[in-house]
């Protein structure tokens, strides 16, 4: 007898944020039978678990959205920029549009998944005992799921409040009138840092690397302008994005940094900086992301904007140092509303790690190596994540003779397209390992590799195929695209999750598609239409299998 334990059903999805949402909505409406598990116990993926304050996405509203359902037709945008509350508002409305937690199983945490050969099959465990046995494993755990934590000494004595950005308590946390110290300026410690300094007693920022973050321009939308919009921009927009090079709105400028006069590139430079988001970045020359000198003009030009805010040159030579410890762009900038005014203010204290490293946590606060000990009440890590990779490899994922997902990988991450891997058949990912994933905006390109899953799961059911698995010669071939596309930029020049360097003892190799949406979305078109090149495609195995 089929115990209950035991489920059987056609696609188990990982993960409810927007990859799991969308790929469960597809995959239903093409009548496979679906089950999500979700370790939350809500949806929303990073909107769920990233509650810290300030938290808030560094995308447009309008391209930051599922286009599926027309779904962007009823719901209404309160800001430029939104920010987590809303994020989950819209995750709720999505789900009651579309029904999707009847097969979501939240606070269902997958601990293990190990492929069957006899049967074709995978057997799922979770956390909480559940055992199911589905055709196909989808992994929707996003790129951040797996939250890295510093290794320094005496962490575990700290007395005060202490939490990782990923990992902040859904009640919340008081900061007012709080000594709070946030170790980490990236994207999520900038959103803290600018939350914190005017509302505690006093900050103290730990910073191991500048950010080179730039102003959001946020707003308020109305609902008038937005009802305009709905006419035929957002769907415009909607549909445009999946032929940019990273998933945005964004065109960029179809010429180099010194193909303009001086005069000509700051206009141009001023330009772009003052639409805000992420255009300086991603919106303008790409020839800063190959060539170094003119990589430089865009750091000049950064720094320039960010003294001009700083009052005090200490504050300055820290924030925006002369000589950049690397080039503009090549690790994450993140957006920021008020970071830069947080350091004139005098209740706030930043210590350059580099200069002043921290020595050890105590049970009152954090020592650093000048002998001081900064007294804490609240110690926030914004440390980040075992990015891209660590979402998937934390889970005992064992392939067809038993190996470990981790172990493969931990050698040297090797993916099929980026959404499959030799040796672990039936297993799909999605916004993962050598996708476009961290050079993407997400929902854009879950949507665009929801629908390659869907298609292909689709494709062997009118074929009578039951199983699918990548080639190692493809999947070699396939690498070595990645890694030359690469290698052409300045990527390497920076540590971070981008690479993997920012993980003590990760191997450091790209861990992203960096060729772009446009060359990424016809390598996958091209593998369809050759019949599915560099896969192999099976039948049932015997009168026995499910
Ligand atoms: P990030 O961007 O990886 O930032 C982590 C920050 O934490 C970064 O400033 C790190 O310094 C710092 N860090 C990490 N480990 C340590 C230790 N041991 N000591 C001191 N400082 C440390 O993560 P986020 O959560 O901010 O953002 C992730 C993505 O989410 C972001 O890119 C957006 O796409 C949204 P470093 O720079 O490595 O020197």
């Amino acid at each position: 007898r089929q115990s209950q334990q035991e489920e059987e059903f056609d696609v188990l999805v990982v993960g409810a944020g927007f990859a799991g949402a969308y790929q469960l909505h597809k995959l239903r409406n093409a009548g496979f039978s679906v089950k999500v598990f979700e370790a939350g116990s809500g949806m929303g993926g990073t909107w769920y678990w990233n509650c810290y304050p300030g938290a808030r996405v560094d995308s447009d509203f309008s391209i930051y959205q599922l286009s599926m359902e027309e779904l962007w037709k009823d719901w209404t945008w309160k800001e430029r920029f939104p920010g987590r509350q809303e994020l989950v508002d819209y995750f709720a409305y999505v789900d009651k549009k579309l029904d999707l937690s009847r097969d979501i199983s939240f606070d269902t945490r997958v601990t293990a998944a190990h492929f069957d050969t006899t049967v074709d099959r995978w057997i799922v465990s979770t956390e909480n005992g559940r055992v199911v046995r589905p055709r196909f494993l989808i992994l929707c755990t996003g790129f951040a799921s797996k939250p890295l934590y510093p290794n320094v000494k005496g962490l575990e004595t700290f007395q005060g409040v202490m939490h990782h950005t990923a990992r902040w308590p859904q009640t919340g946390v008081d900061l007012a009138g709080k000594r709070i110290g946030v170790i980490g300026t990236g994207a999520s410690g900038v959103q803290v840092i600018q939350e914190s300094g005017p509302v505690a007693s006093h900050l103290t920022v730990f910073q191991r690397t500048p950010n080179y973050a730039m102003p959001m321009v946020q707003h308020d939308l109305t609902e008038e302008a937005q009802t305009k919009m709905k006419a035929e921009l957002i769907p415009a927009i909607l549909r445009r994005r999946k032929q940019t090079f990273a998933g945005f709105q964004y065109s960029t400028i179809d010429r180099g940094v010194f193909d303009m006069t001086p005069e000509e590139r700051l206009l141009s430079f001023e330009d772009l900086w003052r639409l805000g988001g992420l255009q300086f970045w991603l919106g303008g020359y790409t020839d800063i992301f190959v060539d170094e000198r003119a990589n430089d003009e865009a750091y000049r030009f950064w720094r320039k904007k960010v003294i001009e805010r700083v009052n005090d040159p200490e504050m300055q030579r820290k924030l925006a140092p002369e000589v950049p410890p690397h080039p503009f762009g090549v690790k994450r900038p993140a957006l920021e509303q008020n970071y830069y005014e947080v350091y004139n203010q005098p209740n706030v204290t930043l210590i350059d790690l580099a200069e002043n490293p921290i020595v050890e946590v105590t049970p009152k606060g954090v020592k650093t190596q000048d002998g001081v000990e900064h007294e804490l009440d609240i110690l926030v890590l914004a440390t980040g994540f075992d990015a891209v990779t660590g979402s998937i490899s934390q889970i005992d994922i064992r392939g067809t003779d038993g190996s470990l997902i981790r172990e493969k990988w931990g050698n040297r991450l090797s993916t099929y397209l980026g959404m499959t891997c030799a040796g672990y058949p039936n297993m799909f990912f999605s916004y993962g390992p050598q996708g476009p994933t961290a050079f993407c905006n997400g929902p854009t390109c879950v949507e665009m590799q929801g629908d390659w899953i869907t298609n292909c799961i689709s494709d062997m059911r009118e074929k009578g195929k039951t199983c699918i698995q990548a080639t190692q010669e493809a999947e070699d071939a396939f690498v070595a695209r990645v890694d030359e596309i690469y290698s052409q930029g300045l990527w390497d020049r920076a540590k971070s999750w981008y690479n993997g360097s920012n993980v003590p003892g990760k191997r450091i190799q790209s861990l992203n598609f960096t060729g772009g949406l446009p060359l990424y979305q016809t390598m996958c078109r091209e593998v369809v239409e050759g019949g599915y090149t560099g896969f192999i495609l099976e039948g049932p195995k015997s009168d026995t299998q499910k």
